[in-house]
């Protein structure tokens, strides 16, 4: 099947980290014929190397990309399937000739774990006489989109947690010494993807309290890596990583033994990773963000203490943070805890993934109105 991905970059790395993500498992996973139209090369650059922030056509991975800013567009025949990701209004020019082409033509939303969305899950809104833009949310259950798992990523993941000397060979072309790679099962290796919003210095404290040896990696960029100086001692350490390529950063959230991520697809692959993990919610207007964390904390039901420390670090309310350090990484928590991660993530993997359900609805959609 030949698509479309528009893409408009809002801010950080969400938008374009969701829509390559797709692009890629599309286009390598399934045979589609991807084009990516996307409005910030650079942005796009950070999370793969190998892009030219300056070309207006190029092909990476297999996947065709397109700078949005470029007439280029204008002049191309739209695809069978055209993604639109998170309302980023396409082109009028553009979709004059999707309704003349016939495409398919979805909205993706953003993930939650909300049960509204299931009424909402392919809905129809009409753009033309015979055509529609189709509403699509992503989501943790069979009654909305699921989430992009691309084929063998559990057993891809397992294996690579399975081999030590793998995760230490990965770990070292970041950069991370030698003396700290040693005697690794005796430390906790934690990883930190946050928003500045966060009470970032009061997990260092809480950190500390535990007396045990905590190695915390941080991408440069991450406020936590001003604290390293301070915080340099035989207990906790604070060390400064590369941002990575997306092809890797799973590999990254498999070697750790518990990741803080945040916004959305970090969020996610820190589930597949099936470690201990903290979610760092996107801030919304009028904190709508905490009853969406409080749905998906709701599904996701881990212990006690850690629902307390993952209020406590998006609340920004220190003293729980703190106190609920030592409930989660007490002995009996962090066994319950690890458990609970792993089993979490297994469960989940058995639900058909994200792209899959998207060509299932097209194709069904293509059949029902006689074109393919
Ligand atoms: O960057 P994020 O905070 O993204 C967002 C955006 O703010 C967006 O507008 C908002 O709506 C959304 O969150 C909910 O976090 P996220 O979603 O985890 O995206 C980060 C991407 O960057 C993800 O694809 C992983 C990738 N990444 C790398 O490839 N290498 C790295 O080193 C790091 C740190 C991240």
């Amino acid at each position: 099947m030949k698509i479309d991905i528009f893409c408009k970059i809002i801010d950080n790395y969400g938008d374009i980290g969701f829509s390559w993500r797709l692009a890629n498992d599309l286009a390598n996973n399934y045979n589609c014929i991807v084009r990516l139209i996307v409005d910030n090369l650079t942005t796009l650059s950070s999370i793969n190397s190998k892009i030219n922030s300056n070309s207006k056509y190029q092909i990476i991975d297999n996947i065709q990309i397109l700078d949005w800013n470029s007439d280029y567009i204008l002049e191309i025949k739209p695809a069978e399937l055209i993604i639109e990701t998170f309302s980023c209004k396409i082109p009028d020019e553009y979709i004059h000739k999707i309704i003349e082409n016939r495409s398919c033509w979805i909205n993706i939303e953003y993930l939650t774990a909300e049960s509204w969305i299931e009424s909402c899950h392919l809905l129809p809104s009409k753009i033309s006489k015979n055509s529609n833009k189709f509403f699509f949310f992503p989501g943790f259950n069979d009654k909305t989109g699921g989430i992009i798992l691309e084929p063998n990523l559990i057993k891809k993941r397992n294996v690579f947690q399975e081999s030590l000397s793998t995760q230490m060979s990965f770990l070292k072309t970041l950069g991370i010494d030698d003396n700290l790679l040693k005697e690794r099962s005796n430390k906790i290796f934690c990883y930190l993807f946050c928003y500045n919003t966060t009470p970032i210095e009061d997990i260092i404290k809480g950190f500390i309290k535990l007396n045990k040896e905590i190695v915390i990696f941080a991408n440069i960029g991450n406020p936590i890596l001003q604290f390293a100086k301070y915080y340099d001692h035989t207990m906790i350490k604070i060390i400064k990583i590369p941002f990575i390529d997306q092809n890797d950063f799973d590999k990254l959230l498999w070697s750790m033994d518990v990741n803080f991520v945040r916004g959305e697809d970090s969020f996610i692959r820190a589930i597949w990773s099936g470690r201990p993990m903290i979610w760092n919610i996107y801030k919304q207007k009028d904190n709508i963000h905490i009853n969406k964390l409080d749905y998906w904390i709701n599904i996701y039901n881990p212990p006690i203490s850690v629902k307390k420390l993952m209020y406590s670090w998006n609340k920004n309310n220190s003293n729980l943070l703190i106190k609920s350090i030592q409930e989660s990484f007490s002995y009996e928590n962090w066994i319950k805890w690890q458990k609970h991660a792993k089993n979490w993530s297994n469960n989940l993997s058995q639900q058909s993934s994200l792209s899959f359900r998207l060509l299932k609805f097209c194709t069904k959609h293509f059949k029902n109105a006689k074109i393919l």
